[in-house]
């Protein structure tokens, strides 16, 4: 007889099995899913039978190409489905973009783009280290600085965020430093300071390299793993389980749990892709969004001085390959969760399988749904979420990306910031030796550590929304917040709700203002609840930032997305990236500032809402020598959709 214990295991081995078999499919089910490796082989063998290919191509990128929205929604299970590819390459310093028809095995189009530069692949910076490293000016300055063992030595020269040289119309020109991770196992908080290298990833050669002073390098403890060897007293064991498996289901990809219903994709440029979210209301299916993902994310830097003044990163758009998202582990997500794998493109256009690329997992909220107490008696509802999480990883930094599903109709959206500050060599030891607060003395990081300072800096990350409320065609409100004054009352003032629908883009580019407060929601202008409320979504700030640094600043024009909170654009197949398709060695002011200098109407048509999300960082001691998780979030949430609350219905039990 099988004890509970064996019960159990099994229940576990069982739900490790379903994750398997949920991963990447060999055939795609919708017309949104992935790229399959199949197709991945198809793509790579029609451009590789074009002729077009040269042995220095590279695959900078191969994303799925959606069909057309309209397709999309009329598809149904057993139809034809279309595929396409989009693929970007790099062929010495020329940028090609081609689109490969998947089920023809047809090449639609192979386009040089001029002037603009392909995301950049781990191979180029591979590659570049190791040029550098061979460069006698490299060797000399390296010497200057005591390092003369470059076994653990590492030089990246990364493209530059923004067009600064001419020659950057056709070469990929880098600045960078190097670092040498001797006596550890990382090279974070270990750069050799004062040594930089301007190249040219193109013609892989060194053009400047400059060797300043030499400060001393950090020796402070940074190898996080080895810290205490004992955990901390008093952590007992806290275990959740699911021993009749998890409550949601999966069904040819589409998740179903508590009334939701969605999609989701792994895309290498911009992680999770949710789509075709609608919720069971009664007997209706409705729509709420037809597309959410991250769009782009933007981390500047804000140190003035040499080697530090180019560092801007521009991460899902500019470092595309190997895929904006790696695996998450057994730390991340609990135990009875479900792993998802993925696919990436290598340099040469093979799928490359990532495993555990996601995780989906139901957890109790330890918040109720609602309560009351009325006289002795407590009643309310405990209540569950649904949370898909995935991990950036842009070098040092580790962003937790999550689509949280609620019960009462909200989806949160959460960015946990983690991972390893950037760190600059400087020779102060304590900042009692220069870095006193001095009265009007501007600062421009923390000494977290001897020798090592983390340089102030900026996160932003856009969101793209296509909420499709009750259907595709929506409109933008604004609810403010006024102040009505009262002449001949007790009360002098109050305030008011004034709602306006907002015509055109350009309105619609908004902004936090604690002393305007207003809430932004999407309605569908012809579909109207019991009380007569055109049925909406908001979309709800949390804490976030917005840049206010000037679009004169060359790096603020590349991310130039992060000077709004809130962006509303009509729905066009194309606007997919916050700061436009390439951002590596850019002009700037692409994306969002170039789209809605058109000043579009965004009124009763399919709109999509671009949500900013952002924090300054001033480094705390404690985020050394690596950051405690660090949450920021926004709801998109339903208004006046459903005619009472949607969680009446909970069970007493979790
Ligand atoms: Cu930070």
């Amino acid at each position: 007889m099988m004890s509970a214990k064996t019960f159990l295991r099994s229940l576990i081995a069982f739900s490790t099995l379903t994750a398997s078999l949920c991963a990447q499919t060999r055939v795609p089910h919708h017309p949104l899913d992935a790229l399959t490796t199949d197709e991945y082989w198809t793509v790579h063998d029609v451009l590789q039978q074009s002729g077009h290919l040269t042995g220095k191509t590279l695959f900078s990128s191969v994303l799925l190409h959606e069909p057309a929205k309209d397709k999309v929604l009329a598809w149904k299970d057993g139809d034809p489905i279309a595929r396409e590819a989009d693929v970007i390459l790099e062929a010495e310093g020329a940028t090609i973009e081609a689109r490969v028809d998947i089920v023809a095995r047809k090449l639609e189009f192979w386009k040089p783009v001029p002037g603009v530069q392909a995301p950049i692949t781990e191979s180029e910076l591979d590659t570049m280290s190791g040029v550098a490293k061979k460069d006698p000016r490299v060797i000399a300055a390296l010497k200057h600085h005591a390092v003369t063992d470059l076994t653990g030595v590492r030089c990246e020269p990364i493209p530059i965020t923004w067009m600064i040289f001419p020659e950057q119309a056709k070469h990929r020109i880098g600045y960078g430093d190097c670092t040498d991770s001797h006596g550890v196992y990382h090279p974070w908080g270990r750069a050799i300071e004062g040594v930089y290298i301007l190249a040219d990833l193109t013609s892989e050669k060194i053009l400047n390299v400059i060797d300043n002073e030499p400060v001393p390098m950090s020796q402070g403890d940074i190898n996080y793993e080895e810290g205490e060897a004992t955990p901390r007293e008093g952590t007992k064991p806290l275990l959740v389980t699911q021993p009749l498996g998890p409550g949601y289901k999966i069904d040819k990809g589409e998740v179903v749990w508590q009334n939701w219903h969605f999609r989701f994709r792994l895309d290498p440029r911009v992680g999770a892709v949710i789509n075709l979210v609608r919720y069971q209301d009664g007997d209706r299916l409705r729509s709420v969004m037809y597309e959410g993902s991250l769009s782009e994310m933007y981390v500047p830097y804000m140190d003035p001085g040499e080697g530090w003044n180019s560092r801007a990163f521009v991460d899902a758009g500019e470092f595309l390959l190997g895929g904006l998202i790696k695996p998450v582990g057994p730390d991340d997500c609990p135990a009875h969760a479900q792993y998802f794998t993925g696919l990436v493109p290598s340099g040469a256009g093979a799928p490359v399988l990532r495993p555990q690329l996601a995780c989906l997992f139901e957890h109790a909220s330890d918040s109720p749904a609602w309560r009351h107490l009325e006289g002795d008696v407590i009643s309310g509802r405990p209540s569950r979420e649904l949370v898909l999480r995935t991990a950036a990883v842009a070098g040092n930094y580790d962003y937790l990306l999550d689509w949280i599903f609620q019960q009462d109709g909200t989806i949160r959206v959460a960015v946990g910031s983690t991972g390893i500050v950037e760190t600059k060599g400087v020779k102060e030891q304590t900042v009692a030796h220069s870095m006193g607060e001095e009265p009007g003395k501007l600062g421009h990081g923390t000494l977290v550590a001897p020798n090592l300072v983390a340089v102030n800096h900026d996160h932003y990350f856009s969101y793209r929304l296509d909420l499709d409320v009750d259907g595709a065609d929506n409109s933008f409100m604004v609810d403010r917040v006024v102040l009505e004054p009262l002449t001949g009352h007790t009360r002098k003032t109050i305030w008011a709700t004034q709602s306006s629908i907002v015509h055109t883009e350009k309105d619609a580019i908004l902004d936090l203002d604690l002393r305007h407060p207003s809430m932004w929601q999407f309605i569908n202008p012809t579909q109207h609840d019991a009380r007569g409320y055109p049925t909406g979504w908001e979309i709800m700030p949390g804490a976030t930032a917005v840049s206010s640094i000037s679009l004169e600043d060359p790096a603020q024009r590349v991310g130039a997305f992060s000077g709004h909170q809130l962006w509303v654009t009509p729905y066009q197949a194309d606007e997919r990236y916050a700061a436009g398709t390439y951002v590596t060695n850019s002009g700037g002011l692409q994306g969002l500032p170039e789209w809605t200098k058109a000043n579009r109407s965004i009124e009763n048509t399919d709109i999509v809402a671009w949500y900013t999300l952002g924090f300054h960082h001033v480094v705390r001691l404690e985020d050394w020598p690596v950051m405690p998780t660090l949450w920021h979030d926004f709801l998109i949430r339903p208004v006046n959709f459903f005619d009472q609350n949607p969680t009446l219905t909970l069970p007493h039990q979790p």
